[in-house]
Parts: C-alpha cells; sequence; structure tokens
C-alpha cells in the first residue's frame, strides 16, 4: 500500500571540517539506557515504527511519534545514509472491532476512512512517508509462516479452553528477554495486563504467554489457516511486517512509551526465537503527550486531532513546530497556547527567511546538525533558528546566500518548510 504523498527533501550545503559534528546520529535508546550511535556509519539503516489502529482520527500523541521517527529519518540521510523504512496498520484487532459494533459502522470502512484521515494529517506535517506501509490484513500468511517457524521451538500450544483453543507463545522463555524493558516479573505482569495482555486467562501455562493466532469467534472477521480460521494477535504482526521486510538485526524499532512492553519485548522475543537472530539492534520510545491531565488517548476521548486545528484554520507547519518544541523522550501537555506561540515562530522565520542579507548559516547548520544527533534534541535546534532569525531581523549580517541556506536547513532537518 501507498503510505502518503512523498516530501522533497533540500540539500543544505556541507559544512566547513572546522566545525565538528558528531558522524553518527545517537538515541538514548530504552534498550541501552545510554546515548548510543543507531544506524550504521555507511549505507542503508533500517526502521520499523509501530503504526496506528484506525478506529480513531489521529490525535497530536500519534503524531508526536512519528514526526519524532521523521526527524531520525532525516538526521540519518543527512547523515549520508539510506533509509530503509517500514510502518504496520493495526486494521484488524479488538479495539477497532468493538468500536465498529458499538457505532454500527462496518469494521473495514471505519479502518479505511481513518486510515485516508491519517495519511492526510502526516501529508500537511510533511513526514516523509515509509517505504513500506503494510496492513496487517495484508499480512496473514506472513504471520501464518512466522508462527510456523516459531512452532518447532516447541514454545507454541493452544490453551486449555475447549470452545475456543487460541495459540499462544511463551514468551518469556525466549532467549534476552527483559533485555529490551529491564522491567521486573511483577512490573511486566501490571504493563502486560494495561497493554492489551491477558495475565489471567484461564489454561494459560504462564501469565505472560502472548497471543499469536485468535481462532474465530461469531461476527469477527476470520481467515483460512493451517491453524484453524482465525486472526493474528498483535505482537506477531509487527514481528512478522518487519523481519520479512527489513531482515534480522535491523537499527530501530520505534514507538511511542506504551509500547516498551509488553509489545516491542513480545514482538522481539517472537522474532528471535523464529529466525534465531536479534531482532531491532535498538529500541526508541517518545514520551506521552497528554491533556486535560490525562494521556491523549482515542479510549479516553481527550483528544486533540492534527485534522480538528488544520480544520480550524491553522498552518500545518505550526502544528509541527509547536510539536518540535518538546524533546521526544518527555511526557507534556497539549494546550492551545501552545499552538499561538508556534505561529509566531513560524513568522518570525519566515520573515527572516525572506530578508535580502542574515548572518552566516555555516554555524547555524553545523548546530542544527550538532543538536539533532545528539538524541534528536529539536527544542534547542528551535532555539538555534530562533536565535539566527532573531539577529536577521534586526539587520545583522551580509551574507545573501543565508536565508536560502537556512531556510533548507530548517526544510531538511526538521520538515519545516518556510518558503
Ligand atoms: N497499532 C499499534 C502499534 S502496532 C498502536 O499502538 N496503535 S495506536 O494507534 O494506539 O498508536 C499509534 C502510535 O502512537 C504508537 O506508536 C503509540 O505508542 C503512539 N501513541 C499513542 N498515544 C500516544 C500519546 N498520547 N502520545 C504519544 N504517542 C502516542
Ligand atoms: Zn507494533
Amino acid at each position: 500500500m501507498r503510505a502518503w504523498s512523498a516530501v522533497e527533501v533540500p540539500t543544505i550545503p556541507a559544512t566547513p571540517s572546522s566545525y565538528r559534528i558528531p558522524e553518527r546520529v545517537s538515541l538514548v535508546t530504552t534498550n541501552d539506557r545510554a546515548l548510543t550511535p543507531v544506524g550504521p556509519e555507511q549505507g542503508t539503516a533500517g526502521m520499523y515504527v509501530c503504526g496506528i489502529t484506525p478506529y480513531d482520527a489521529t490525535h497530536l500523541g500519534h503524531a508526536f511519534t512519528y514526526l519524532t521517527f521523521d526527524l531520525l529519518n532525516r538526521a540519518w540521510r543527512d547523515a549520508g545514509l539510506d533509509v530503509e523504512y517500514a510502518q504496520n496498520v493495526t486494521d484488524v484487532d479488538d479495539p477497532l472491532l468493538e468500536r465498529a459494533a458499538a457505532t454500527g459502522v462496518d469494521w473495514r470502512e471505519l479502518a479505511d476512512d481513518q486510515i485516508g484521515l491519517f495519511r492526510s494529517d502526516m501529508t500537511a506535517l510533511r513526514v516523509l512517508p515509509p517505504d513500506w506501509y503494510v496492513p496487517a490484513t495484508s499480512i496473514i500468511h506472513e504471520v501464518i509462516d512466522l508462527v510456523a517457524g516459531l512452532a518447532s521451538s516447541g514454545l507454541v500450544y493452544q490453551v486449555e479452553d475447549p470452545e475456543h483453543p487460541d495459540w499462544y507463545f511463551r514468551t518469556a522463555q525466549a532467549p534476552g528477554f527483559g533485555a529490551e524493558s529491564h522491567l521486573g516479573r511483577e512490573a511486566m505482569l501490571l504493563e502486560f495486563a494495561e497493554h492489551g495482555g491477558d495475565p489471567d486467562r484461564p489454561g494459560k501455562k504462564d501469565a505472560l504467554d502472548c497471543l499469536i493466532w485468535r481462532l474465530e469467534r461469531p461476527g469477527e472477521p476470520a481467515w483460512d489457516s493451517s491453524l484453524g480460521r482465525g486472526r493474528p494477535g498483535w505482537h506477531i504482526e509487527c514481528a512478522a511486517t518487519a523481519l520479512n521486510r527489513l531482515g534480522t538485526a535491523f537499527d530501530v524499532q520505534g514507538g511511542g512509551r506504551d509500547l516498551a512492553f509488553p509489545h516491542h519485548e513480545m514482538c522481539a522475543a517472537e522474532a528471535v526465537v523464529a529466525t534465531g537472530e536479534p531482532f531491532a539492534r535498538a529500541y526508541a520510545h517518545v514520551g506521552m503527550v497528554g491533556l486535560d491531565g490525562e494521556k491523549m488517548s482515542k479510549s479516553l476521548g481527550n483528544l486533540e486531532l492534527v485534522s480538528r486545528l488544520v480544520d480550524a484554520g491553522a498552518d500545518p507547519m505550526a502544528v509541527r513546530l509547536a510539536l518540535l518544541n518538546h524533546h521526544y523522550r518527555g511526557d507534556w501537555e497539549w494546550t492551545a497556547e501552545q499552538l499561538g506561540a508556534a505561529q509566531r515562530r513560524l513568522d518570525a522565520w519566515r520573515a527572516a527567511v525572506r530578508a535580502d542579507r542574515g548572518t552566516s548559516a555555516v554555524p547555524v547548520i553545523a548546530d542544527l546538525r550538532r543538536t539533532m544527533r545528539n538524541d534528536l534534541d529539536a527544542p534547542t535546534a528551535l532555539a538555534v533558528i530562533d536565535e539566527w532569525s532573531s539577529a536577521v531581523l534586526a539587520g545583522d549580517g551580509q551574507d545573501e546566500e543565508a536565508p536560502g541556506q537556512v531556510a533548507a536547513a530548517a526544510d531538511a532537518l526538521l520538515g519545516v518548510e518556510l518558503a
């Protein structure tokens, strides 16, 4: 499936080597818990970012997550790497089917509508599209093949439930289990219950075992398979999607912080057992965006939507700037004032890049590269451009090329189009 409209990324002038910039992009990864270079020294970086469950419109929390990995994509490209990027769409899962049933809408129609909205939001925000945009319903055969690969490990079984003997995987038996999240068993059980797991289901061999194939229930979509008619579990969807496009040991798996456990740990457990190789080399997680004192979430209904802001007249580049004003790893709360402040910043930057001349772009570009390669420090990058644009608006500098060069750097590294 084509993801969304491609975005042209301008090239920015090279900075002289006297400006020392780290060669590699580094992140504070969840698995290493320290600043770690991510991506190869040269060649192609592989990135898998967990996509939406399309039952409600894209909110600013989702947008913040995809924007974060867009910054990583841009930083890698700027550092001279090619990037292979895959993203899934969880277009068959409990919350989607429950919402469809509750509202009397066909689940497929609901999913397609929401996928459409998501794509137009991503286009408006100038997020570079993934190379593969993969609905779960399009890879059922890949899931079945992966389960077959897992089954030879002896870690796959049918739950003791005569009515619904669904298929499970003995997650906690996987080599290296826990190395991504660093959680102890008690914390894992709590997180599992909170994020789509079923620790209390009778008939499982271990509370942390995860569903890999759910047998058909009346009124639910189902596909024929060697495991019986049914549909995939959640983690196996992402494991199959990533492995079959990026291979094993790809560079980064990303998503919001709510996916660190169980989702990413369990994807990795399945992939490691099926292939004997590591899944992602690094895991990166984005802080939760809140509204009115709670995490913004579809289930709570406390949402601010990209599409609503844009329909109400917001410049999508101001929405992007408002999000970029927060470092990706922290939790933060959305307020309407942040959009006003971002619009004022955007106006100032646009006025500055329209000037005939300004102070040199060379140190500005070096500082932007340095800050973005250092754990995607977007708030500091914004301050770098603020300083340059204030100087230009105060009449400083004689460099006629500087305004165009700063505009190109803001676009290439931050995705903020100023022209
Ligand atoms: N389909 C699964 C991933 S395979 C899923 O979690 N879908 S989602 O629609 O619930 O979330 C999509 C992405 O947005 C995930 O990476 C999730 O971690 C992230 N996300 C959800 N809510 C927030 C929030 N409030 N702040 C930041 N990121 C969020
Ligand atoms: Zn996922």
